[in-house]
């Protein structure tokens, strides 16, 4: 693993899983998805991972149109690297998570980097209420659900979105998909340094326990040794303490909303900036220095 000399704070900002129903926090409008990012940047996110959703009901969607309402004013505003999901949601058709993140060409972008089960409710009762808690974040009846990335899914979008010099988030949630994106490697594919995004926790993935984070870590390590830049996120309860010992590890971190609704035990995050400011808050009492936005262009090598 690279060790940067300063931790990246990404914020995923909305994703696709939560509903407007679970917090009044979750930004879903073009205007409050605008002002989140611009509030998450100002308190220290130096990328923001977006996800549109219909204006109306909050329901993921892939239009570039709708993500035309929003990236202007983030990039009006701030000076974040833009990271476009190219998962969507485990609904869309990779053509549809495609759409935006082909037309808009950002900086970054995410890669999925296997398939899974992926916890989730039945589309039926989305924007009903439904059981939803601190300790079991994400809810168990979505037992016929597939986070489809087959190896041509990553490929057609490693293709693509490299050819618009894009920088991957590659988007690991157990111990395989590491092994993959070693595979696309060694095929000449994609060339390192990689920006790794461990994924603890989330249902269908590896759970958020400390020696999973230490063996994810562990098997990056020998499979790209230091040709890589590490960042964690885990979901719900697990998100702070996880962010913080990956950046004590010398790794990187994500929070956000699409993560987690919390800010601590049972109580819900009132938005994505009082997040990052307090893993903010959290790594300065380790005297852990945040990149900037330039900074991170600079770690990373972005195409800016
Ligand atoms: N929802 C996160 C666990 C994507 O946008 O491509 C993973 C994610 C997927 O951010
Ligand atoms: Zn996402």
């Amino acid at each position: 693993m690279k060790k940067n000399k300063k931790v990246i704070i990404t914020c995923a900002v909305t994703g696709a899983m939560h509903t407007p129903t679970m917090s009044d926090a979750l930004p879903f409008t073009p205007e409050d998805i605008a002002q989140q990012s611009v509030d998450a940047a100002e308190a220290g996110a130096s990328i923001i991972h977006l996800h549109a959703r219909n204006p109306e009901t909050g329901e993921p969607t892939g239009d570039p149109k709708v993500y035309e309402q929003f990236l202007p004013v983030i990039n009006e505003r701030t000076d974040a690297v833009i990271n476009l999901t190219t998962g969507g949601s485990p609904t869309m058709t990779v053509e549809e998570r495609l759409w935006a993140a082909m037309e808009v060409k950002p900086e970054m972008c995410s890669l999925n980097m296997g398939s899974l089960n992926f916890a989730m409710f039945p589309l039926a009762d989305r924007y009903k209420s439904w059981k939803y808690s601190w300790e079991e974040p994400y809810v168990r009846n979505s037992d016929d659900f597939i986070f489809r990335n087959t190896f041509r899914d990553i490929e057609k979008i490693m293709n693509i979105m490299g050819e618009h010099g894009t920088k991957f988030e590659h988007e690991c949630y157990d111990v395989g998909h590491l092994y993959n994106l070693a595979y696309f490697a060694d095929r000449g594919l994609i060339k390192p340094p990689f920006f790794i995004q461990t994924i603890f926790g989330i249902m269908g993935g590896i759970g958020a326990d400390e020696d999973n984070l230490m063996f994810m870590r562990k098997t990056a390590d020998k499979l790209f040794g230091d040709d890589y830049h590490w960042s964690v996120l885990a979901a719900g309860k697990n998100q702070m303490p996880f962010s913080t010992q990956a950046a004590l590890m010398g790794g990187n971190v994500r929070v956000g909303l699409e993560d987690s609704l919390f800010i601590g035990r049972g109580e819900l995050a009132t938005s994505n900036a009082q997040q990052v400011s307090k893993i903010k808050r959290i790594l300065s009492e380790f005297s852990l220095e945040i990149a900037t936005p330039e900074e991170a262009r600079q770690i990373l090598n972005l195409k800016g």
